[in-house]
């Protein structure tokens, strides 16, 4: 079995960023072995911090909607070998073009088409802040991208179509988290999944069970390449529609909505030994 998990808005409150609802269930699949993954808008600097706190250990991450995919040493050989959890030893693939890239180009679109929005490199600390609620370093590390750029829309629905189609002609891609728009190359969050499964599959020989969870559109294609899937209650307000065969949708919101999908599915199945 395999968690892979959205954070803000799923794993994660909305607003406040706890996650105290559903750390009685983190404990209960550390104990069953049950590895987390986050699958992320965040970057590898927010994770790297965040998987610390949330006891996740020397898990694999995704970052930046599957721009920025971070490996451990135990899921990168197949032999157990020594220092398996220096965290030196992370590797990571960047499967997406580089944020500099796509800066350039956000900046000759809004140009062109003479287009309204802020994208976070242009935005100060306290802007930052302001609009998601972070301290200070949170919201530092959150500006350092690698492969993607989060922006808040300024302008129409219209304007919006027109500049999705652009960036789509430039090989560029548009998402929606919950605050900001996410703009990357080709890749996402179900790509970056399935990317790690066969990477499980052929360090160990077997396929995992993977359960998915996620609230916002840029988790669609995670909750339609996994077995089972969350579709945790979103505080959005944006209708999202997900095609998947074995999908539950929470009650609850964020955490308390983690921890409902878990029990839905594995309620049985995974021990509470508390
Ligand atoms: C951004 O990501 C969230 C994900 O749903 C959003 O679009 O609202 C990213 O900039 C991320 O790095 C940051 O931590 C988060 C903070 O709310 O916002
Ligand atoms: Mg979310
Ligand atoms: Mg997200």
């Amino acid at each position: 079995k395999v968690v892979f998990t959205d954070l803000d808005g799923s794993l994660l409150d909305h607003d406040t960023y706890g996650w105290q609802p559903a750390s009685a269930w983190l404990t209960r699949l550390k104990r069953a072995g049950v590895p987390v993954i986050p699958v992320t808008s965040k970057t590898r600097a927010e994770l790297l911090s965040l998987r610390l706190e949330l006891g996740l250990g020397n898990s694999p991450f995704i970052a930046e909607n599957g721009a920025v995919i971070g490996l451990p040493p135990a899921w990168q050989h197949a032999r157990l070998d020594r220092n398996l959890d220096d965290p030196a030893r992370l590797c990571i693939k960047t499967p997406s073009l580089d944020v500099g890239f796509i800066r350039r180009r956000l900046e000759v679109l809004r140009q062109r088409l003479g287009l309204a929005f802020r994208s976070m490199g242009e935005m100060t600390l306290d802007e930052i802040m302001a609009h998601t609620g972070l301290s200070e370093p949170q919201a530092r590390q959150a500006r350092v991208r690698e492969g993607s750029e989060p922006l808040l829309w300024q302008d129409s629905e219209e304007a919006l179509e027109h500049f999705a189609q652009a960036l789509d002609n430039d090989g560029l891609r548009l998402t929606r988290g919950g605050r900001f728009l996410h703009v990357m190359g080709r890749v996402d969050k179900g790509d970056a999944m399935h990317w790690l499964v066969e990477r499980f599959v052929a360090l160990r020989g077997i396929r995992p069970l993977t359960l998915g969870l996620g609230d916002g559109p840029n988790d669609v294609p995670l909750l339609e390449s996994v077995d089972l899937a969350v579709l945790i209650r979103g505080r959005h307000g944006q209708p999202v529609d997900v095609d998947a065969k074995r999908l539950y949708r929470t009650r609850e919101y964020g955490p308390l909505g983690w921890a409902e999908g878990l029990e839905y599915w594995w309620g049985d199945e995974i021990p509470d030994d508390s």
